[in-house]
């Protein structure tokens, strides 16, 4: 009775359309049954992939049986020949219990959704290697350490840690930095953060801190962002907190990139050696490509005009093939050198200056690949602090033990099964041979006989020449719950890094307290936070009590410990710490119809030498035809690529363009947005009379800078490898 196959409704891979065509099908007169309509276009659809499509007997369309893409088929491996619709008793009749393939397809769709992470939800990794620059024989007789020159993969996550997995990727937050290394004795993970501090210097604290930062439980807001009453109320009864809230409230807090911030181990962890002499380790990532962070101002547009700003740009510059860099660097003592110092290695909330003990550079790390699919790899991919392998070992450090509980718990919850190790990207690259077995999608079960030891069937046997041994540390003491009395040095460090900073990087500190706190609705927290501010720096304390319209500025609160005047460090800068070169920034050139090609084409030219992307953005998408008749292409049509993307800006327009342009919102948001994020600006003649116009002075500052031939684009990249002109907001300011 009905035609097999019937009623294809390819109109459209969208739903909606589909609908719509669908509710107008066209009769089939013979079978007296309504037919879908026919395809707008026989190019192929988002729902039938590039295959071609032909017509049907009625005008309906179906896909070709003879095109050169492969069947798709169930999960059990069975063709598909129909994955448009159901089958139903009837086209207008309900959908039968027997289909199998609509049954699989809905199953498998209800459950993608796996917990995302409790914390650190929206990361984004990629894969590289690890390359040694020498061997590291003689502190650690970890395999991968051993020889000069050779490189182990790797597979690092970047993550926010506040903001739940769809959130943005500028909120003012702590970044992660966890690196699985694939090494040929297990997989080592080095789980670490950007900043080298920790908010809470015991694991007990943990839930309640990230309680306090998270969206509060009643309205389920603020998402990704921790200036609100919960988070400042924990940090304001928690002293201990406060050189990571000096960390967090630099621009560390809104890296220009995962590209441009550093890594820390944070805790101090032990290497060993053959002969079983341990030291003290604390690890580094230092980026090749300098530390750069934005303006808090652009970081809140950035949100906007790109959410996925952090993820695409690391995606990108892997795609173009500028692979991002870190050396690894190490921080070695012993324990004679850690008892020296006036505060307690184990504790999380300190740094050890590198003034005080050289970060030695050991090798690189080269990130080269992005995934291949995201839910496979970045979602999967199960860090643990306790994957460590012979001759690296973990310290006393209590926030550390409590890490080592808590990550393979957490995975557990997250992916399901105790087989999780077995997935690709968290499975390691050596034999991986012992006598586990079984669970939920248990895949590499050991074969043979024996699944015991000991057995007389065979191995695996222990080896206790070459297994992991854990440092055979002397333990003693009464047992008991208490934070040691080194650990009660809770300010000086926090000094110690807001003296650190340079002027401009004070003010973002004293801008981003204020902004944070002026959230907050409880004067009595703000004023508490205003009153441990005040034994960092009483100025400090002065000027955001001041920001948020305080009377009088409150007492600083007891300390444990008096307060030291540590001696500045210029590594804990960011500003001190900027690359040499402008290379793997972008550049946006705001274009009009008539634009100068051979300025266009110097600056591009200029740009490329240095490493640097341009993208240009015109009225439309289409791009603009240039002075001598050439198409321009675009990237992005005016507000759609707004300055905040770029790390500086040209204006290159004709002159006949200039009052239309002044009057356009995204064109004078492009520019007064450049110049107030401190961005150097260059601009041809018609560009400075726009920049007048919408109220930015073309001569300001030795920011802003007028092209009136080729080589001044030379002049201009040369002036952007400072980044920004921190001057202009000091002058701002005055
Ligand atoms: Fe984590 N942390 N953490 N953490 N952490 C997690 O593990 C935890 C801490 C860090 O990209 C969770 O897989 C406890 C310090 C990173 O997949 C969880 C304590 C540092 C990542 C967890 C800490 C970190 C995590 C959530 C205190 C910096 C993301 C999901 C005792 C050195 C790794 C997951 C990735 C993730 C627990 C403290 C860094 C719940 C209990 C300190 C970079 O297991």
């Amino acid at each position: 009775m009905f035609k097999s196959a019937v009623s294809f409704c390819l109109a459209s891979s969208f739903l909606a359309s589909s609908l719509s065509l669908c509710s107008h099908l066209p009769v089939n007169a013979k079978d007296d049954q309504k037919m879908a309509a026919p395809m707008p276009s026989d190019k192929g659809t988002q729902a039938s992939g590039n295959a071609p499509l032909s017509k049907g007997v009625a005008g309906e369309t179906h896909q070709t049986s003879d095109n050169k893409l492969p069947t798709m088929t169930t999960q059990q491996g069975v063709p598909i020949s129909d994955d448009q619709n159901s089958l139903k008793a009837g086209p207008n009749g309900p959908v039968l219990m027997e289909d199998f393939v609509l049954r699989n397809k809905i199953f498998h769709f209800d459950h993608e959704r796996i917990p995302e992470r409790v914390v650190h939800a929206r990361g984004f990794g990629a894969h590289g290697y690890f390359e040694n620059y020498k061997s590291l024989s003689d502190i650690t007789k970890a395999d991968l350490f051993q020889r000069p020159g050779e490189k182990t993969p790797v597979f690092v996550r970047f993550s926010t840690v506040a903001g739940n997995k769809g959130s943005v990727d500028l909120p003012r937050d702590v970044r992660g930095f966890a690196t699985k290394f694939y090494t040929k004795e297990g997989n080592w993970d080095l789980v670490g953060n950007n900043i080298p501090v920790f908010f809470i210097q015991d694991g007990m604290k943990f839930p309640d801190l990230v309680h306090a930062a998270k969206d509060e439980p009643d309205s389920g807001f603020p998402q990704a962002a921790t200036a609100h009453d919960n988070f400042w109320d924990f940090i304001s009864l928690t002293p201990e907190s406060m050189h990571m809230i000096m960390w967090a409230m630099s621009d560390r807090g809104i890296p220009r990139s995962f590209r441009f911030m550093e890594g820390f181990g944070v805790h101090t962890f032990r290497m060993v050696n053959a002969e079983g002499k341990s030291v003290f380790v604390k690890f580094h990532w230092k980026p090749k490509q300098g530390l750069q962070s934005v303006v808090w101002n652009e970081a809140v547009k950035i949100n906007g005009a790109d959410a996925d700003f952090h993820r695409r740009d690391l995606w990108n510059a892997i795609k173009n093939g500028d692979f991002p860099e870190w050396e690894l660097g190490l921080q070695i003592f012993d324990e004679a050198t850690a008892k020296s110092f006036d505060f307690d290695v184990l504790d999380p909330t300190k740094i050890i200056p590198e003034e005080v003990v050289p970060v030695k550079i050991v090798g690189k790390m080269v990130l080269n690949r992005t995934v291949d699919n995201f839910f496979a790899e970045t979602e999967q991919v199960a860090f643990c602090t306790q994957n460590i392998v012979p001759g690296v070992d973990f310290s006393d450090d209590p926030l550390l033990q409590a890490r080592n509980f808590s990550y393979l718990d957490t995975q557990l919850k997250r992916l399901g099964s105790p087989n999780f190790t077995q997935l690709p990207i968290n499975a390691p690259k050596c034999p991986v041979m012992n006598f586990e077995q079984d669970g939920h999608m248990a895949f590499t079960n050991p074969k043979g006989r024996a699944n015991y030891e000991p057995n007389s069937w065979g191995g695996p046997r222990e080896n206790p020449n070459t297994g992991f041994k854990s440092h055979p540390q002397v333990m003693s003491g009464p047992k008991m719950r208490i934070r040691p009395e080194s650990f009660a040095d809770h300010y000086s460090q926090a000094r110690q890094f807001y003296k650190s900073q340079t002027e401009i990087e004070q003010k973002h500190i004293q801008d981003a307290l204020t902004f944070e706190l002026s959230k907050v609705q409880k004067p009595s927290i703000r004023e508490r936070v205003v009153a441990h501010l005040m034994n960092i720096d009483e100025q400090l304390a002065a000027q955001v009590g001041a920001n948020l319209g305080m009377d009088k500025i409150p007492a600083a609160l007891p300390s444990a410990k008096p307060v030291k005047d540590l001696p500045a460090s210029a590594k804990l800068s960011i500003v001190k710490n900027g690359p040499s070169s402008f290379n793997g920034r972008k550049i946006g050139v705001l274009v009009s119809e008539g634009v100068d090609a051979a300025l266009l084409s110097s600056i591009k030219a200029a740009a490329e030498k240095e490493g640097t992307t341009v993208e240009v953005v015109a009225a439309t998408i289409g791009g603009v035809t240039a002075s001598d008749g050439s198409h321009v292409a675009a990237d992005h049509k005016y507000g759609g690529g707004p300055s905040v993307l770029f790390d500086s800006v040209v204006v290159l327009v004709a002159p006949d363009k200039v009052d239309s342009l002044s009057k356009e919102p995204a064109v004078k948001d492009f520019i007064n947005d450049a110049y107030a994020h401190l961005k150097f600006v260059g601009c041809n003649d018609a560009g400075s009379s726009l920049l007048d116009k919408v109220g930015v002075k073309p001569d300001s500052d030795e920011g802003m800078i007028s092209f009136k031939s080729g080589t001044d684009s030379n002049r201009f990249i040369e002036a952007c490898r400072k980044l920004r002109l921190w001057d202009r907001e000091l002058k701002q300011k005055s």
